[in-house]
């Protein structure tokens, strides 16, 4: 069975202890591979390692940094089809999405940050004939990166780019759910020749390897996306030590749709926002909000839709919805079916674990489940559910809707779906929130930040403000 190993000092070598843990497919039920068991020494492995590269790494000319990170993303683009096979297996959604989303937007993120070393300028101000500052942004040191299991490779690289492209060197993290991908990424970081230690990859569990970065003295900065409950443990562990934190944690966002949408554009959509990656997105619209007097019209077309996705084995092309990530969190999702249906809620479609033939017949795969009947402020629609599970509700006004929105603990994202320009303005003005799309989803420009509200984090990544964060600012004032 293949094994993975760590990447330590620019070499793949086994965990200190020699012990593995098994790495499931989530589309089978059954063990493919062992990743390594890591624990503290190898932290510590891996932080001597960066911050012994670290002086040289970060004095290399921005170009040459540069160079190294458009090179891994040109082996990412080369291994398209590789990589997206090996998250599909990995993480359980299809391969289709694998190939379209997750890993071309590795190798964009990798391209961006390639741009962002050679571009990025820090500012200046002349205080008229007095003065002038000016600001040094330096690389902060060792970066702790910690990714989850959802967008393995996507997010891994969304943080690693700019920590790398700023100049820091790193220990990163990914999902023990999901190790595959960033150990194929060490290989690509060796045939690139990035040198030794600037990169180096620990595999393991949260509680051990994630803590120990969290502890660790000489990892002086934090990014870390996965669930709002670890967040706040990591936020307890490394702030007492004034450790820089980004936090990108859950959400529950609302998706709003106005009677005078464009009812195609927002149905097909809201499918898609619901459903995509078996809803575990953290930007996932799992609570719909439809103004009453296009209720009943878009829940039966939203409904049908629903009906004809396809849950399937994830390498077949035609799958809409492939496995959840893991039997755990299946039974997670499955547990607040039943708690909706406690509190009230009818199920219009769904509900169920779907239970395939063939190689797939153990696989983690749920119906996509669609619900109404439930009130804004039920658990339900309270707390964060994480898969193909989403409330349908009815509201008459924009200030109840606005009031919907804002009720759950979360502010990371918000869909608003309305043809009235000035209606759009006026209520993405109020609702809290991260990022709001008007009349679409997903749509990124990488130049914009992003970042959670209230429990959906601290801290925004993206576009300079990632490089910002890896950097420490100094202000040199000249007097004239
Ligand atoms: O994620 P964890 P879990 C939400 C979603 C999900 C819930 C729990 O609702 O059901 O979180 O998921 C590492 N110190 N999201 O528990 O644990 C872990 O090894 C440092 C939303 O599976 O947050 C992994 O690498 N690190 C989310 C990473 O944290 C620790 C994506 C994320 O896993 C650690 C995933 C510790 N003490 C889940 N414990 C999003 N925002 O996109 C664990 N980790």
């Amino acid at each position: 069975m293949e094994k993975i190993m760590n990447y330590i000092d620019g070499g793949l070598i086994e965990p200190s202890s020699k012990k593995y843990l098994d790495n499931y497919n989530p589309a089978e039920g059954k063990v493919y591979s062992l990743l390594p068991d890591s624990d503290i020494e190898d932290v510590n492995l891996a932080t001597i390692a960066a911050q012994q590269a670290f002086a040289s790494w970060s004095s290399l000319p921005s170009e040459k940094r540069s160079s190294y990170l458009q090179k891994i993303a040109d082996l990412i683009v080369r291994d398209l089809d590789a990589l997206a096979l090996a998250e599909s297996i990995d993480q359980g959604k299809p391969v289709k999405l694998a190939k379209n989303m997750d890993i071309p937007r590795a190798a964009a993120n990798m391209s961006f940050y390639a741009s962002a070393a050679i571009h990025f300028a820090s500012e200046a101000h002349i205080t008229d004939t007095q003065a002038i500052n000016y600001t040094i942004r330096n690389p902060i040191g060792v970066a702790g990166c910690i990714s989850p299991w959802n967008l393995p490779l996507y997010l891994f690289t969304w943080k690693i780019a700019p920590a790398l492209a700023a100049g820091c060197t790193v220990v990163a993290k990914p999902s023990e759910l999901t190790p595959m991908t960033a150990y194929l990424f060490s290989k690509l970081c060796i045939e690139a020749g990035l040198p030794k230690g600037v990169l180096n990859i620990i595999h393991g569990l949260g509680s051990k390897v994630g803590q120990a970065i969290s502890e660790h003295t000489s990892i002086t900065v934090i990014s870390f996306t996965g669930g709002t409950v670890t967040g706040k443990k990591i936020a307890a562990t490394a702030a007492p030590m004034f450790k820089k934190l980004s936090l990108e944690l859950g959400g529950k966002n609302p998706n709003i749709i106005f009677a005078d949408c464009d009812f195609e554009q927002a149905v097909s959509t809201s499918i898609n926002s619901s459903f995509a990656n078996q809803g575990e997105i953290c930007l996932c619209g799992s609570r719909i909000f439809v103004e009453r007097s296009l209720y009943e019209k878009f829940v039966d077309e939203f409904v049908k839709r629903t009906k004809a996705l396809i849950v399937g084995d994830p390498s077949d092309e035609q799958t809409n919805l492939g496995a959840l990530v893991s039997e755990a969190h299946l039974n997670k999702v499955l547990s607040y079916i039943e708690l909706a249906k406690q509190e009230g809620g009818e199920i219009l479609t769904g509900g169920h674990r779907v239970k395939l033939t063939g190689r797939c017949a153990d696989g983690y795969f749920l119906e996509p489940t669609v619900i109404v009947g439930l009130g804004h402020q039920c658990r339900t629609n309270q707390e964060e559910i994480f898969g193909p599970v989403v409330t349908i509700m009815p509201f008459d006004s924009e200030d109840e809707v606005i009031t919907y929105a804002n009720s759950t603990a979360y502010g990371l994202s918000a869909t608003i779906w309305t043809e009235n320009l000035k209606r759009a303005h006026r209520v993405s003005a109020q609702i809290k929130s991260g990022i709001i799309w008007v009349n679409c989803w997903l749509f990124r420009d990488l130049r914009t930040s992003f970042g959670g509200m209230k429990q959906s984090g601290v801290g925004r990544e993206g576009g300079w403000e990632a490089i910002r964060f890896f950097t420490e600012a100094k202000n040199v004032c000249i007097r004239l």
